[in-house]
């Protein structure tokens, strides 16, 4: 057997009852295959960032998995469409998004998946929540994750009670 790799998964919600459906999300990867819910933030409401809509709820989970990274994009996506996602358009309003984040320090570029996600390290809507697991959460390309937070403050993000 392969040692586990940690995983961060985005998680993302802004259409109906979005609590509801990250509850729903987190339990669903607490069921993945070769994988286990190691930890998961706290709930963070946050404004829309390039796109419209309600705000959205966000968190984040850590995974640790011996799926390889296109196998557990996949095994997102099943989660995303078993909750009643569909993509009409790029950015728009969801019921639930679920994006990997981090593969341990695995940089990925295949036609179907970057890793580390190219964002990442630009929305507080992210940031704020891995932080909040791993303060000191370090990203392959471009270092200290707390300092791209900082870069971001103008960012409206709330951590929920
Ligand atoms: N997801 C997007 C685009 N914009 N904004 C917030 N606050 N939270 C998101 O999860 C989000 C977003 C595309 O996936
Ligand atoms: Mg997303
Ligand atoms: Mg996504």
């Amino acid at each position: 057997m392969t040692d586990p790799v940690r995983a961060w998964i985005g998680l993302g919600a802004n259409l109906g009852d979005a609590r509801a459906a990250l509850e729903s999300a987190f339990e669903a990867l607490a069921r993945l295959p070769d994988s286990t819910l190691a930890r998961r933030s706290s709930l963070y409401r946050s404004a829309p960032v390039d796109a419209g809509g309600p705000d959205y709820l966000n968190a984040v989970a850590a995974l640790d998995t011996t799926l390889e990274p296109e196998a557990l994009l996949q095994a997102l996506h099943a989660i995303e469409a078993q909750q009643g996602r569909d993509r009409p358009y790029h950015h728009a309003p969801r019921t639930l998004d679920l994006d990997l984040l981090l593969y341990g320090e695995r940089v990925v570029h295949t036609p179907r998946l970057t890793v580390p996600h190219p964002r990442l390290h630009l929305r507080a809507f992210v940031l704020a929540p891995l932080l909040e697991l791993q303060p000191d959460l370090e990203h392959p390309e471009l270092g200290s994750l707390r300092l791209w937070l900082d870069r971001s403050a103008d960012q409206r993000v709330e951590r929920l009670a």
